[in-house]
């Protein structure tokens, strides 16, 4: 039985007031969720603070495939666990637009996520484009083939289906369309990592979660969660949110 998850990505928002938000959100009963906010890393070590003794879990964004060196600007995952997280965000679209990122690089980042003991929420997700064009099931199961190094566990993997053309836009996918990427993401990962850990690997839906419609999305089979963005700045609506899974 998987786990839900309720995970927050803060994007590059948030100053020290946020804390307030995040106390709130720590406070939250949750019976069977886990409960995860990403801040921007300048937040980290104060997050991990007011999370600690708390059910909240704290992960980066973002994380460098190295451990150390001459790289201006970026974080290892070393580091985000040395600031005290557990998980890290990987390929999400916004770092796949903006930086370029790849296939093979968000696989590179998700071993180095692993070695230092951090779960890894690796992102895909199809363009408009891609998704009017019909080719939303080739793309989505090309980046998960891509983006998931061997060696994936429901331990040290979440796997976040994230429509591009959903992402802080407000729209959102019907439910069957959400029903069958997640459907056809949960046979490839069986396929691939056998039944029980390609059962074990938890499947977020994100793009535009938001208090009214979280109920249908989790209603979905192989939905085991949410990324949420926006709606997680709030902690009245990402409690909300939690409420629903
Ligand atoms: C998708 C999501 C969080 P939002 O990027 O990962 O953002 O909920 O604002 O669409």
């Amino acid at each position: 039985m998987r786990r839900k998850l309720a995970a927050g990505n803060w994007k590059m928002n948030g100053l020290g007031t946020a804390q307030d938000e995040l106390r709130a959100i720590a406070a939250t009963p949750t019976r069977q969720t886990d409960l995860l906010i990403c801040p921007p890393s300048t937040l980290l070590e104060r997050a991990a603070i007011v999370a600690s003794d708390t059910p909240l879990e704290i992960g980066g964004q973002d994380c460098h495939a190295n451990p150390t060196g001459a790289h201006t600007g970026d974080i290892s995952a070393e580091m985000l666990a040395d600031c005290g997280a557990s998980y890290v965000i990987l390929g999400h679209s916004e770092r796949r637009t903006d930086h370029n990122e790849s296939n093979a690089q968000v696989a590179a980042k998700t071993l180095a996520a692993w070695t230092s003991g951090l779960t890894a929420v690796v992102c895909l997700g199809e363009s408009l484009k891609e998704r009017q064009s019909g080719q939303t099931l080739d793309v989505i199961t090309a980046q998960l083939a891509g983006s998931l190094p061997d060696g994936a566990t429901g331990e040290n993997t979440v796997v976040a289906y994230e429509p591009i053309w959903a992402i802080g836009t407000g729209l959102v996918p019907e439910i069957a369309q959400i029903d069958e990427v997640h459907t056809i993401l949960r046979a490839e990962l069986v396929k691939r990592f056998g039944v029980m850990t390609g059962d074990a690997i938890r499947l977020l839906y994100g793009g535009s979660v938001k208090p009214d419609n979280a109920a249908e999305i989790f209603a979905v089979p192989n939905v085991d969660g949410a990324l949420v963005g926006g709606a997680s700045l709030k902690s009245h609506d990402f409690k909300a949110i939690i409420d629903a899974l």
